[in-house]
């Protein structure tokens, strides 16, 4: 409860007033904090304060006196209540700033930059050759790698008791009464699913991951990749093979090497060719990279058999084709130099390391 208002007269009023002015400026330029500001306005314009005491007395002044204190009670108050608000504003503004100071980032120092991943060098030689092949105006698909036996095989010119069907250690899957499907052992029933799809000309390219019963070394793996190649039309002769694969290889290895075929049986061409490319160590001299010969191989290529183009409707004596597999894997051991197939699946951070920024350059 406010103290009773005692009786005052104009000229202690009057005197209250420049005092508690003077009182009131002090304190707030004395306050430190925003609390020391509330505390101070409370103390000088608050119901208790002396100021306020001459307000409540105002009523018990003459009219005259009541006009000159009246009018000094206003100044006074203006006066404080302006101080009091700048001195509010001051210290916010400190607070914002040194707010602003402790948030402070500097920018100036190098930014801690995140791990990004790149290409594995398989990705990178599968851009390559797919880019290379684009740009000869081939097309490019996928297929199932879960195939069955008549694209894998029979379509293939590859009957049941064909020494070919054990060659490739064949993984077959184990679907009631699905006996037929297997992984497929290589991409070449792409030929066979490509030419079923359509009518020639047809000039594709296929990448993808192949499946083998066979044991893991240096140069072979279980899982691995092959890019089939296919073109048939009309006119179609070895001469277009053996400039097609010299164009891709060069263009994958690089211009200085060369290409040969050489005679090798797949049941599904004829001529069939083993394809093979000139040492990128020794160019041809033979050396421990090539195992003194001085070619490498690179896949198995061939004319496609009239059995083939037979079997998928296409009329043999007008069309005539040509198709290579190509495992690259090995190709990406060649252009990298990687001795062992097996540092491609390790996920060994410091072999994958050499190949960031590996650009996809054609
Ligand atoms: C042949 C004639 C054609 O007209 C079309 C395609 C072919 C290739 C045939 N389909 C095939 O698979 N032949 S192959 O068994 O000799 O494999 C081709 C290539 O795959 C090999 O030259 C080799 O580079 C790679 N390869 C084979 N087994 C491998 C392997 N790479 C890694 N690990 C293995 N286990």
């Amino acid at each position: 409860m406010a103290a009773p208002s005692s009786p005052i007269d104009s000229e202690q009023a009057l005197h209250t007033l420049d005092r508690e002015l003077a009182r009131g400026l002090e304190m707030v330029a004395a306050a430190s904090t925003l609390a020391d500001v509330e505390q101070a306005e409370a103390a000088i314009l608050g119901r208790r304060s002396p100021f306020s005491e001459v307000q409540r007395a105002l009523g018990d002044l003459s009219e005259e006196s009541r006009r000159r204190v009246g009018q000094r009670t206003n100044e006074v108050r203006n006066q404080l209540r302006e101080a009091l608000s700048g001195r509010r504003t001051a210290l916010e503004a400190e607070r914002e700033a040194s707010l602003l100071e402790a948030d402070r980032i500097d920018v100036t120092l190098p930014g801690r930059r995140p791990r990004s991943g790149s290409l594995h060098p398989l990705t990178i030689v599968q851009y390559e050759i797919v880019d290379i092949f684009m740009r000869m105006g081939y097309r490019v698909v996928e297929g199932p790698e879960v195939e069955d036996e008549w694209h894998n095989f029979d379509a293939l010119n590859i009957p049941p008791d064909h020494p070919a069907r054990t060659l490739m250690d064949t993984i077959y899957l184990d679907v009631p009464g699905r006996p037929e499907l297997l992984l497929r052992t290589h991409t070449s029933p792409m030929q066979i699913r490509t030419m079923e799809a359509g009518q020639p000309p047809v000039y594709v390219v296929v990448p993808g991951r192949v499946f083998r019963n066979e044991e893991v070394t240096a140069k072979n793996m279980p899982v691995f990749h092959q890019v089939e190649g296919l073109a048939v039309d009309e006119g179609i002769t070895l001469a277009d093979l053996k400039g097609t694969l010299e164009t891709f290889l060069r263009a994958l290895l690089g211009q200085d090497r060369r290409i040969r075929l050489i005679p090798s049986f797949f049941p599904f061409v004829e001529p069939g060719a083993q394809a093979e490319v000139s040492c990128f160590v020794c160019d041809g001299a033979g050396c421990k990279t090539c195992a003194g010969v001085g070619w490498l191989e690179s896949g198995g290529a061939g004319m496609v058999h009239p059995a083939v183009l037979e079997a998928v409707g296409y009329d043999p004596e007008r069309y005539t084709g040509f198709a290579f597999g190509m495992g690259y894997d090995r190709l990406a051991m060649i252009r990298f130099g990687i001795p062992d197939i097996r540092l491609l699946w390790e996920s060994d951070m410091r072999f994958l390391e050499q190949f960031e920024g590996s650009a996809v350059t054609v």
